[in-house]
C-alpha cells in the first residue's frame, strides 16, 4: 500500500476516526488483536481475549484500511472477521506505548516493532561481536527511553575457546561497569541452567525484542523460550563464520503460561550488520553515551565534536582513562556517518 505523506489536519482527521472507532462499544463485530508478523499487504494477527493478554494460538491473516500508519508487529488493533474469505480487516490501531523504528538514509524511519518495553542486544562468540553495533543499539535505545541489555548467546563455546573467552569477557565487563545488564545464554544447553533462569525470568513478563547480528542465535533462543521449534535458524556459514540471514521479517511470539518463561511476548528479528543513526543529532549521540554526557557538559566550547581540541573536557577524559577507547572511536564514527 502506497503511503501518502499527509498533513497535520489529515493526520488528525484520522487519528479521530480511529478513535471514534475504538470507542464505539456498540460494534461488537470488532475483535481486539495482536499483530505478530507483517507481510507485505497483509498481517498475521492473534485474537486476544483481554486488553494485553494474548488468548488461543489461534491467528488469522488480515488487511487493513489504507488510512491507517504502517502496521508492525506487537500493534493492538481493533478488526472484523470477514467471514467469505477466512480473512479480516483491520479497522483501528490501539494507541501504542512506544514505537522502535530503523532508520534509512534520505527516507523517513522504517517502523519495527511497536509496544516494545526491553531491547535484548544478542552476540556471541560467533559471529565476532561488532562493538560499534553494539554502541549504535544503544544509543537508539537511549534516546528511544527503552530498557535496554546485552545477552551474551552461546555461553556454550567459551569453554574451548579461551581467547575468544576472554576478549568476550573484556567487553562484557566494559558493558557492565556502564550500568548495562548482562546475561548469559545457551540455546544449546539442556536443562536449563540458573544464569539462563535468570535472563528467563527477567523476560518473563515483558514484551522484548532480540535484535542483533545474524547467526548469533536469537531465533534459536526464541525456540528455546517458546517452548516450541517453530523460528527457523541456520547453520552460520563454515567459510566466513557469519550468519546466513534466515530471519527475514520481525515474528512475535507469546511467552504463554505453558512456555518456560511467563506471560509477556518475544519478538525475534532479521539479523543487520549496520544500524545507521541518521535521525539523531550530535547532542543526542551524546545523550545516548550516558558516560559520556558529564565531560560534554563540561566542555567549555560551542558546538564541539569533542575531537582533538585542545582544551575539550571530552577529550580530556578520555585522555585521563575515563572513556574507553572503543566508545570514544563508536562516538567519532557515528559522528561523520551523520556529515555524510
Ligand atoms: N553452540 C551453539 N550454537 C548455537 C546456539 N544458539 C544458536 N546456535 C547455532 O547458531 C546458528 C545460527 O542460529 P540462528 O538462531 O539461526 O541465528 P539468528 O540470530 O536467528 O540468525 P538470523 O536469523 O540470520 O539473524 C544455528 O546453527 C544454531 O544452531 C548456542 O547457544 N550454542
Ligand atoms: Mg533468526
Ligand atoms: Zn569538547
Amino acid at each position: 500500500m502506497s503511503k501518502r505523506k499527509l498533513n497535520q489536519q489529515q493526520q488528525n482527521r484520522i487519528a479521530s476516526k480511529q478513535a471514534a472507532v475504538i470507542d464505539n462499544p456498540f460494534d461488537t463485530e470488532l475483535l481486539r488483536g495482536l499483530v505478530i508478523s507483517h507481510h507485505g499487504k497483509e498481517v498475521e494477527v492473534l485474537l486476544v481475549d483481554s486488553a494485553d493478554t494474548p488468548g488461543s494460538q489461534a491467528s488469522k491473516r488480515c488487511h487493513f484500511r489504507a488510512n491507517l500508519p504502517t502496521i508492525v508487529c506487537g500493534d493492538r488493533v481493533l478488526w472484523r472477521p470477514l467471514a467469505q474469505t477466512n480473512t479480516g480487516i483491520i479497522e483501528g490501531l490501539l494507541t501504542r506505548d512506544s514505537l522502535l523504528q530503523r532508520p534509512r538514509p534520505y527516507q523517513d524511519p522504517k517502523p519495527v516493532a511497536a509496544n516494545i518495553d526491553t531491547i535484548i542486544i544478542t552476540l556471541a562468540a560467533k559471529p565476532e561481536p561488532i562493538s560499534s553495533l553494539i554502541d549504535r543499539f544503544l544509543i537508539a535505545a537511549e534516546n528511544a527511553k527503552l530498557e535496554v541489555c546485552l545477552l551474551l548467546n552461546k555461553e556454550d563455546l567459551l569453554a574451548d575457546n579461551p581467547t575468544v573467552a576472554a576478549e568476550l569477557e573484556h567487553l562484557l565487563a566494559l558493558y557492565s561497569s556502564l550500568g548495562y545488564r548482562i546475561f548469559r545464554f545457551s540455546a544449546q544447553a539442556s536443562p536449563t541452567s540458573l544464569q539462563q533462569q535468570e535472563f528467563i525470568d527477567f523476560i518473563a513478563d515483558k514484551n522484548s525484542i532480540l535484535v542483533g547480528q545474524s547467526g548469533v542465535g536469537k531465533s534459536s533462543i526464541i525456540n528455546v523460550l517458546a517452548g516450541s521449534n517453530t523460528a527457523k535458524t541456520a547453520a552460520i556459514s563454515s567459510a566466513n563464520d557469519k550468519g546466513r540471514h534466515t530471519t527475514t521479517t520481525s515474528q512475535l511470539y507469546p511467552l504463554k503460561e505453558n512456555s518456560i518463561a511467563g506471560s509477556g511476548a518475544i519478538i525475534d528479528s532479521p539479523g543487520i550488520r549496520e544500524f545507521g543513526l541518521w535521525h539523531l543529532s550530535p547532542e543526542a549521540i551524546i545523550e545516548g553515551l550516558p558516560e559520556f554526557r558529564v565531560h560534554a557538559d563540561l566542555c567549555k566550547f560551542r558546538d564541539c565534536e569533542h575531537g582533538k581540541s585542545h582544551g575539550c573536557a571530552l577529550q580530556l577524559a578520555f585522555e585521563q582513562g575515563k572513556i574507553h577507547p572503543s566508545r570514544m572511536s563508536s562516538y567519532h564514527h557515528i559522528l561523520s556517518s551523520l556529515d555524510n
